[in-house]
Order: structure tokens, then sequence, then C-alpha cells
């Protein structure tokens, strides 16, 4: 009976692993087809995929504005100030200590520098595109202020050309700014280009995504001025914790279904991918360099940093959250994985609902320490493979601007690497040299969404330790208006 408790406990997690095992072993039994698989059948082994990936978009919408509404609308203004500045906080020094761990690691391991490297010195005259690191900026700012509710929802953005240097529009003649890729809806697939023609002709794949943070600005505000509205704001309080509510219930939907998707994305992944050999010949110290790092930071810094606030064990409340890093994994975006990391948290490892519905959706958003190591680690390895110079100056501009973009990178596939031209142009690198690394994005980027995801769960359990006191008080509020009543 212990054996059959601890399976009925655990059933979702085995499905997951057995999900992760098959699609490995199913893709590369596949692989060896000959003929290969055509492009259709992997669409076809895709598809239920596909559809796991539209069900956690489809709730990425209600879900950040109505948590957001919500989980703001039921905490004071202290409260909800306090517990903003702590997140805050917490975002900003994890992100800033994983891009110190990037760099010290580049810094001595030098993988630029290892083996066979034919690019060194070459096109270096390369001319800077377009990207304006200030331009970046404003828009990242510009983000938070739509000007359209609806637009806000269902936006799209063009990047296409602004990679390739050209000046950027859209059909229907609507203003997108140049560097709107900061919260790119995009993703680059690395198919058609190889690192060794030295050709950067990206290969850009629609995603009509939301503009994320515009949403968690507008919902935020929305959130606090009805929890100021006392009486008169109750009605739409309760419409959005219906809301949210009933979105939950969606996801739990997606997450019995997710083993299923899982296992076919994974799969029609393994298929699909470059030659393994040929493609990690160059890129291995690269590769091992941000993997390393991803593993530091997310199984020895968060868990020591978590360890250190909350006095707990922070292995079981990994545990916890295992089915959130096998969906960022599988899906490679962190606005997908949003949902499962939410249902993780309050039915796992116990985390105040009002937390959760205010630090996910923010730090789905903006906390990405994953993707700013990852960033500060590539441009330090394009400049060690270009034999550009590193001084001093040069690696604080990355340290800060890697911080940057890494916030300013959206929750979709690849997004970080498109916000690297940033931290290039900073520091006057020729933004094509994205091409170097491209070949092994599509693999890191799964890894440091896994990181982001982690870094957003042991966020939300250190500002619940932190804001305790606070959530009970207001329990206790409650409590006492209810017995006067
Ligand atoms: N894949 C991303 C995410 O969703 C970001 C990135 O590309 O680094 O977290």
């Amino acid at each position: 009976t212990k054996v059959w408790t601890f399976l009925r406990k655990n059933i979702l997690l085995i499905f997951l692993v057995l999900a992760l095992g098959i699609g490995i072993g199913l893709g590369a039994e596949l692989r060896t087809l000959d003929p290969p698989m055509s492009t259709r059948s992997i669409m076809y082994l895709r598809f239920p995929g596909d559809i796991l990936m539209n069900m956690l978009s489809f709730l990425i919408v209600p879900l950040i504005i109505s948590s957001l509404v919500s989980g703001l609308a039921s905490l004071d203004s202290t409260a909800s100030g306090k517990m903003g500045l702590r997140a805050v906080i917490y975002y900003l020094t994890t992100t800033f200590a994983a891009v110190v761990l990037g760099i010290v690691l580049t810094v001595s391991i030098q993988p630029g520098r290892q083996g066979d490297s034919d690019e060194s010195n070459n096109d270096t005259e390369n001319e800077n595109k377009v990207v304006n690191t200030a331009d970046t900026f404003l828009d990242l700012i510009r983000q938070c202020f739509p000007a359209n509710i609806m637009e806000m929802c269902f936006r799209k953005t063009v990047t296409e050309q602004v990679l390739r240097g050209e000046e950027p529009s859209t059909e229907d003649g609507s203003y997108t700014s140049p560097a709107s890729m900061t919260t790119t809806t995009y993703t680059i697939s690395s198919k058609n280009s190889s690192h060794k023609d030295k050709v950067y002709d990206p290969v850009l794949t629609k995603i009509d995504g939301p503009n994320v943070l515009g949403m968690v600005v507008f919902s935020i505000l929305l959130g606090v001025i009805l929890s100021k509205m006392e009486e008169r704001g109750k009605p739409l309080i309760v419409v959005f914790e219906t809301i949210c509510e009933a979105t939950m219930q969606l996801v739990k939907l997606a997450i019995w279904y997710s083993p299923i998707g899982i296992m076919c994305l994974i799969a029609a992944n393994v298929v699909d991918m470059d030659d393994p050999a040929k493609t990690f010949q160059q890129l291995l110290y690269y590769f091992l360099t941000v993997m390393a790092g991803l593993f530091i930071h997310g199984v020895v810094t968060l868990p020591l940093i978590y360890f250190l606030f909350v006095r707990q064990n922070p292995f079981s409340y990994l545990y916890g959250v295992f089915e959130a890093i096998v969906t960022a994994i599988a899906t490679a975006s962190s606005s997908a994985t949003m949902p499962v990391t939410m249902r993780c948290l309050v039915d796992n490892n116990g985390v105040d609902n009002r937390v959760v519905k205010f630090v996910i959706p923010v730090g789905a958003t903006i906390n990405m320490d994953g993707t700013a190591l990852y960033e500060a680690v590539a441009v330090l390895f394009i400049g060690q493979m270009r034999g550009y110079e590193m001084d001093i100056g040069r690696i604080i501009t990355i340290s800060i601007t890697a911080t940057a973009a890494a916030i300013g990178a959206a929750g979709v596939p690849q997004a970080g690497l498109v916000t690297m031209v940033i931290v290039l142009s900073a520091v006057g690198f020729p933004t094509d040299d994205v091409a170097l690394i491209l070949a092994v994005d599509w693999l890191l980027d799964r890894f440091r969404t896994a990181v982001n995801v982690l870094g957003d769960a042991f966020g939300a359990g250190i500002v619940n330790h932190l804001s305790r006191r606070e959530l009970k008080d207001i329990d206790n509020k409650h409590n006492m208006v209810f017995e006067t009543e």
C-alpha cells in the first residue's frame, strides 16, 4: 500500500519523467530512419505538443490580468508595497549574481580560446547594425504604457527588418519602434544558418504574443486602485477573482495533458535537430560554460539564498516545482510555463495564493536569471573568439546591459538571443556576431528558461516568508470584520 500511495501522490511526476525519457528515446529512434522523416511528418509528430503550447499560451492573458488585479486588490497598500519592494530587490540581486557568475566562469574557462578558433579577428570591420541602446531602453519604457488595451493583448511586432538593419514597418502602417525587439514576439530559427558560413540571415517565425510588460503595469495599477476604492471596488474585484479561479482550474487541464504534449515536443525537437557532433565541435566549451553557470545558479546559488532566508529544505521546495521545470524545458518559454509554476507553488509548496498571484506574473516577465547569465557568457565568448579586447570597462558594461537585456527579454523562445544585440552594441561588437552562437541556442534556451522559472519560484517562496507578518495582519483584520458582522 505504501508503494501505491507513493504512486498515487506522484503520478503526474512519473508521467512527466516518462514523457521526457520516451520523448528523447523516440526522437533518437526516429532520427535513424532512412529516408529521414519529412518536415510534414515531423509536424504531425509535434502536433500534440503544439496543442499544449496553445493551451498554455491561451491562459497567459487572463491569468496575468486577473491574478495581478485580484492579488493586489486583496492586499492593503503597505503590504503590497513591501512585497513589491522585496520582490524587486530579489529579482535584481539574483539576476546580477547570475551575470557575475557567468562572467567569472567565462573569464576563467576562456571558452572562446579553446579548440580551433579560426573565427578570430575575421570580419572585425563589420559595421554595427542599427541597434541603438538608448532607443531600446526607451522602447522598454514605452511598452509599459500601452496605448490600446486590445493591442496590449494581441500585439504583433516586426523584428525581421530590425535585425537586418532595415527600417521597420508594418503592413497596416501602424507604428513599430526600431527597438521593439526587446519583447520580441518572434523567434529565430537556427535551421538555415550555420555559424561557419558567417552569414547572419535569420529566418524569423511569427509568434503572435501579448505585450506582457504592459499588461503587468496596467494590472498592478488597476489592482492598487481597486483596493483603495473600498466598497465600490468590490464587485469588480470579485469578477477578477472569479476569472482567476476559473483560469487556474483550466490550468489543471493543461497540466494533466502536459505529459503527452511534452513527449511530442521533445521527440520532434530531437528528430529535427542538426547533427549534434558537427554543431558542438566549436561551441562545446561555450555550451558547457553556460550549462555550468546555469547549473550552479539553479542548484547552488538560488537554493542557498532560499535557505538563508527561509531556513527550510530548498530541495524539497525544488521538488515541488519539478513540473514547472520540465514544462520550461519542453516549451522554452517562461510565459507559457507561468500557469504551471503558479499551480505548483500553491498546491505543492504551500505558498500563499496572494503572493503567488503577485510575484509570479511579474517574475515571469522581468526576472530572468538564466537569460542574464547566458547573455553575459555569450557576449564574452564572442569577444574571446573574435579576439576583441576585453577591458574592465567592457566587462562592467556587459554586466549592466546583460541584466537590462534579460529584464527586457519576453518570456518566449529565444527572446534572449534577440535582446543580446543590446549587449553587443553596448560594447561595440558587430551585432551580426550572434551568428557565432546560433547553432546551439535552441538547446541552451530550454535550460536557461528552466533557471528563469526556478528563480521566480524561489523568489515567491522568499517573499512569502518575509511577508508572513503582513499577510497575517490582513487575515486578522478580515476575521475581525467578519466577526463584527
Ligand atoms: N526563453 C526565454 C524564456 O522564456 C528567454 C530567453 O530566450 O532567454 O524565459
